[in-house]
């Protein structure tokens, strides 16, 4: 069976068509504009052609009834026939929110539009998709309207997969800047539903100042453990400040949950720029963001518009948003210096408060002594805020370079394997564009540890070092090789990785091989290997990772990759990924597919994968999960050996000197602040 490609837009110009009709500074940023803005800037990259347009429909009384009550939509229904004060006077009751003749209609568009989305996905029309919405859902509860939201588009779509797919279990991602309550109050007892949402807190004092937004809150019943909250407490948190969020919390538990689908409430005032979240991550945050959940749930990631009040951060986020999930390359990471004191602190907090129903997090560190975070440091908060209330805080103004484009390579994944190998769909050979360098097949000639009379590995040799220049150069996004001895490929491919154009290489081993001597020390490659032998860490770019069965037992691999390879490549943000195995590592294939999936996000996607010449049943899985073909689930996954999980902590701990990502606390790198 082939697999399912294709990205969904949904979007339709009536949910433009109603707007705040008097004064109200709580309201003012809810615009129409919000909407043209991005869309147009979707058509503008070329993007809105390349997705499948999928109409809008009315979400159904019945299905509003699935997260909301009689007597509100009773009510709501009422509004397109009220007057201007009859309006004004009705919107008072709830908070933050205002109603229109014709928002009534709209927000059974924007309803409509996310259950849209979940059917294309869900029938496999679509592998993946967004929708543009107004108004956005989150904050809508089931008798109120409340922060711009009238009915819960995200949560009627996860009650609708559950009632008309049987999906068991369903992830949703609210990385939006406010705490999407109406969201968890929906399913705090329901354990069929993770709900994961960071929130702009600043220890209660931001709206919508809930007791409940805070990360000792968990869920209730059989829920408890799948509500997961960060408060943020600080504003200005930056790229460094989400993704560790990410690779440290939300992912290790989402892949040990395993959802069937994953719902995005993909606000954007997270972004800089805006004047609500007043936040400083960068649109191309988004690209890794949406990167990162792709290979979850087959793929299947819906991302529904919520909030986002810069007209130029959020058009922007948007466009990284929907390109990653048509599968272009990802931007270079940027600005990954490290998380903040305040983002470590709540992350601390969150993983203390989780560690009891999540196995990847049971090591997790206790919670700092007593009091909670809303009680935290309040003085020195009272402090800040005196002096941000003296004038009106300006976000308008406030400039960041546009995000890079993405350009994707004429030649997707190019092959060198032996003849007689099957070339997968969508690849091609290999054929350098020039011939190899004399000087090179000279000096590869001269190397002692070659068989200089084997014309096929020198072939080979030079094949490769041609198509890394090419990939360097942006012309090729990967390669795949399959090789006679991956060892002797590793070192020559490294050893020319210091003398090439190549900036930073890293090189992922998955094998008990001994290799660390092909590390040089100048800098320009960092050498990441899992197997079961205890290699001295000698150099600096050399991080052996012992793990007791190796990269057989896939939680442990997987806590590896997801805790300390991931942020290690962010941080180190290699131009190149070297991805070698040798044919005894023993990892699954469907672990293997995650990781050379989860790796595209760094060097824009430009991976060599290197394989022993036995292993061309691997190839078209391999290449599948170069070309962005959702890596297959894993299944929920048990907990790591106990041995493996302290391996990975105390590196983790020991690295975090020089490796910033790699923190999970304030106190772990000895505490300086
Ligand atoms: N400055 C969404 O982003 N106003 N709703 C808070 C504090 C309410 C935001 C006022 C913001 C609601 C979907
Ligand atoms: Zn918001």
């Amino acid at each position: 069976m082939n697999p399912v490609t294709g990205t969904a837009l949904i979007y339709d110009a009536e949910m433009t068509n109603y707007k705040l009709l008097w004064v109200d500074p709580a309201c003012k940023i809810e615009v129409p504009e919000r909407l043209t803005v991005s869309y147009e800037a979707l058509v503008k990259a070329g993007l809105a052609d390349r997705c499948v347009s999928v109409p809008v429909r009315e979400a159904t009384e019945a299905e509003i009834l699935l997260v909301h009550s009689e007597e509100y939509l009773e009510a709501v229904k009422k509004t397109p026939y009220m007057t201007l004060e009859d309006l004004q006077e009705f919107t008072l009751q709830y908070g933050d929110v205002y109603f229109h003749p014709n928002i009534y209609h709209c927000a059974k568009l924007a309803s409509g539009a996310t259950l849209q989305l979940v059917d294309s996905v869900m029938t496999g029309k679509v592998r993946n998709g967004m929708a543009l919405v107004r108004p956005p859902g989150h904050h809508s509860m089931r008798s109120a309207a409340s922060g711009f939201c009238v009915f819960n588009n995200v949560s009627i779509a996860a009650k609708y997969a559950q009632q008309k797919y049987g999906v068991k279990r369903v992830l949703i991602v609210d990385w939006d800047v406010h705490h999407g309550q109406g969201v968890q109050y929906c399913f705090e007892d329901d354990p069929g539903v993770l709900y994961f949402s960071w929130h702009r807190f600043e220890h209660q004092k931001f709206w919508p100042n809930l007791r409940e937004s805070d990360f000792d809150i968990v869920g209730t019943a059989n829920g408890a453990g799948f509500t997961i909250n960060v408060p943020l407490n600080k504003v200005g948190m930056e790229n460094s400040d989400y993704l560790s969020v990410f690779l440290h919390l939300l992912l290790p538990v989402a892949y040990e949950f395993c959802p069937e689908l994953v719902l995005v409430c993909a606000g954007f005032d997270t972004a800089i720029g805006d004047p609500e979240g007043e936040m400083r991550a960068t649109p191309d945050v988004f690209a890794h963001l949406t990167h990162l959940l792709m290979n979850l749930a087959d793929g299947k990631v819906c991302a529904v518009l919520e909030g986002g009040y810069n007209l130029k951060s959020l058009p922007q986020s948007v466009c990284e948003t929907v390109q990653t999930l048509l599968g272009d390359p990802l931007p270079r990471p940027v600005n990954l210096e490290g998380p903040c004191k305040s983002a470590l602190e709540s992350l601390h907090c969150v993983r203390a408060a989780h560690r009891k129903y999540w196995s990847c997090l049971n090591h997790a560190g206790d919670l700092p002594s007593g009091e909670l975070s809303t009680k935290r440091s309040k003085s020195a908060e009272d402090g800040d805020q005196a002096e941000i209330n003296e004038e009106e805080k300006k976000t308008d103004d406030i400039v960041w370079p546009d995000p890079p484009k993405r350009v994707t390579p004429n030649v997707q994944t190019a092959l060198v394997v032996p003849d007689g190998t099957v070339c997968p769909e969508g690849c091609q050979w290999f054929c350098p564009s020039e011939d190899p360098d004399p000087n090179l097949m000279k000096q590869l000639r001269e190397n002692s540890a070659l068989d200089t009379d084997d014309t096929d590995v020198l072939t080979t040799l030079s094949s490769l070092i041609a198509l890394m220049d090419q990939m360097e150069k942006n012309e090729i996004r990967s390669g795949l090789a399959l090789v006679h001895d991956v060892s002797i490929v590793m070192n020559w491919v490294v050893q020319h990785a210091a003398t090439s154009s190549c900036k930073r290489m890293l090189v992922v081993f998955l094998g008990d091989d001994m290799v660390k001597s092909c590390i040089t020390q100048n800098g320009n490659a960092m050498l990441v290997q899992i197997s079961n032998k205890n290699f001295d860490a000698e150099t600096k770019n050399y991080i052996p990772v012992c793990l007791k069965k190796g990269c057989r037992d896939t939680s442990g691999l997987m806590q590896a990759v997801l805790t300390l390879l991931l942020p290690l490549g962010y941080e180190y943000d290699p131009s190149l990924v070297l991805l070698i195995r040798t044919s005894d590592c023993g990892v699954l294939e469907s672990a293997w597919q995650q990781l050379t999936g989860l790796l595209q996000g760094l060097a824009q996607g430009h991976t060599l994968v290197v394989m022993q010449e036995s292993e061309h049943p691997s190839v078209a899985p391999t290449v599948a999960s170069l070309l962005g073909t959702p890596a297959p689930a894993l299944g929920p996954l048990s907990a790591a050996l106990s041995e493996d999980v302290e391996t990975v902590e105390k590196l983790r701990h020991t690295l975090c000197h020089d490796w910033k990502l790699l923190q999970t606390t304030e106190t772990q790198c000895g505490g300086d602040g």
